[in-house]
């Protein structure tokens, strides 16, 4: 596959290069996977070169019978994965999503309630660098500083508080379930719209592992890169069962104007221009993965990893926020280990092991410092390492840590890293 490259031996060298990367390295950070080579080929294909702004049967460009195909399998698979009545395949990413969600929901100034991003949260839920929190007036709901997790009656008081218009579920850094029933009765007490962003446990949701939010939510966004395992991207859901999922109630029982009109239009022309043709043919190519049998083991499996090197690494001694994860990830707490989330983040590329440094809740340094990483199990679990895998990971990680100004001692986690790591051969067919 790389042979079409030659023609530019620069640029083949740095494709070789990130290839090697990724087979020598552990990927453990928690929203990152590798996608199959069927996903990475309509990735890949033809139908980058189309023009197609506009949906399925209604574009703005001649030509599009067949990209209109792969639109509406992409559409399909993903109602049928999500027992969902609606979905737009186009938001070029998850922040994408979430801007056209917020730009149809909301008028500037409005207020919205999200998972501080020092707790969890994302950018687009609130933060002030982002447009989430310029445009709109954004409130943070922290984690319980006991528990370190959701705390139902802190969310219900700074709803009723601050009267949001918005209120946002779903987190970048929280291992913990969701009660989204009791979003539900706090947004419905305060009169707000209830949106969650899924983007990360996605592919576990689409198997039943965990609660799905479309039984609850008004709109439900999502990347479809992560534990989905498709190609960068996001997409915008809406369930089923609800006469009227926006509370609006000129509009009440025409649901699928509503949404064609207000989220389709908003996506396109409202924030992007042409779709990414062969990107929504990758997410159709992903979500039929996802609907085969085989997904449920890799789901499971996903967790049980990340229980696995949850435990594992509590018996090191190190501190499981939340005191473990019910999801793809954990949050580790490293201040007993007298190290920051920069600083141990360094010493384990170092040694092999790639993950990212992240504020923990009630954080006392910088974003840039931390006092935590994060760590995730969706990419080694799709090269097929298991429980015995993760008891290993778990020492290395351990070892790494102890000794990160030791640079011979990286260098020997380094060497074990490979080792494991080449008994999982990952995209050997593109060499
Ligand atoms: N950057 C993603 C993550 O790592 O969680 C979220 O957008």
């Amino acid at each position: 596959m790389l042979n079409y490259l030659n023609s530019d031996p620069e640029i083949l060298e740095v494709a070789k290069l990130e290839i090697g990367r990724l087979q020598n390295n552990l990927e453990l950070i928690a929203s990152e996977n590798f996608v199959s080579l069927a996903v990475l080929s309509a990735t890949g294909s033809v139908l980058t070169n189309k023009y197609a702004e506009g949906y399925p049967g209604k574009r703005y460009y001649g030509g599009c019978e067949y990209v209109d195909m792969a639109e509406e399998l992409a559409r399909e698979r993903a109602k049928k994965i999500f027992k969902a009545e609606y979905a737009n395949v186009q938001p070029h990413s998850g922040s994408q999503a979430n801007m056209g969600v917020f730009m149809a929901l909301l008028n500037p100034g409005d207020t919205i309630l999200g998972l501080s991003l020092d707790h969890g949260g994302h950018l687009t839920h609130g933060s002030p660098v982002n447009f989430s929190g310029q445009i709109y007036r954004a409130v943070g709901y922290p984690l319980n500083k006991e528990t370190q997790t959701l705390d139902y009656n802190i969310i219900e008081d700074l709803a009723v508080k601050e009267k949001p218009k918005l209120i946002i579920a779903g987190a970048s850094a929280y291992s913990r379930e969701w009660d989204y029933k009791k979003f539900r009765e706090i947004a419905d007490r305060v009169g707000a719209f209830l949106v969650c962003d899924m983007s990360h446990p996605a592919g576990l949701i689409a198997k039943g592992l965990l609660n799905s939010p479309l039984d609850y939510c008004d709109v439900v966004t999502s990347t479809t890169h992560k534990t989905l395992r498709g190609p960068r991207g996001g997409m915008i859901l809406i369930g089923k069962d609800k006469e009227n999922p926006l509370g609006i109630k000129t509009l009440k029982g025409d649901r699928l104007k509503l949404m064609s009109e207000i989220f389709d239009s908003m996506i396109m022309p409202g924030i992007q221009g042409g779709p990414l043709m062969h990107v929504i043919m990758a997410k159709a190519v992903a979500f039929g993965e996802v609907l085969d049998d085989s997904f449920d083991a890799y789901a499971k499996q996903v967790i049980k990893n990340a229980k696995q090197l949850s435990n594992k690494l509590s018996e090191y001694e190190f501190k499981i926020i939340s005191g473990g994860t019910d999801n793809h990830l954990m949050l580790l707490d490293l201040s007993n280990k007298n190290i920051s989330g920069k600083k141990a983040e360094k010493a384990l590329e170092i040694a092999g092991i790639t993950v990212n440094k992240n504020m923990i809740p009630f954080d006392t340094k910088s974003p840039f410092v931390t006092s935590g990483i994060r760590i995730g199990t969706p990419a080694v679990t799709t090269r097929g390492m298991k429980e015995n895998e993760m008891d290993v990971i778990a020492g290395l990680i351990n070892k790494a840590v102890e000794n990160n100004e030791n640079e011979d001692i990286l260098n020997s986690v380094k060497k074990d890293v490979n080792e494991l790591c080449s008994k999982f051969p990952l995209y050997k067919e593109l060499l």
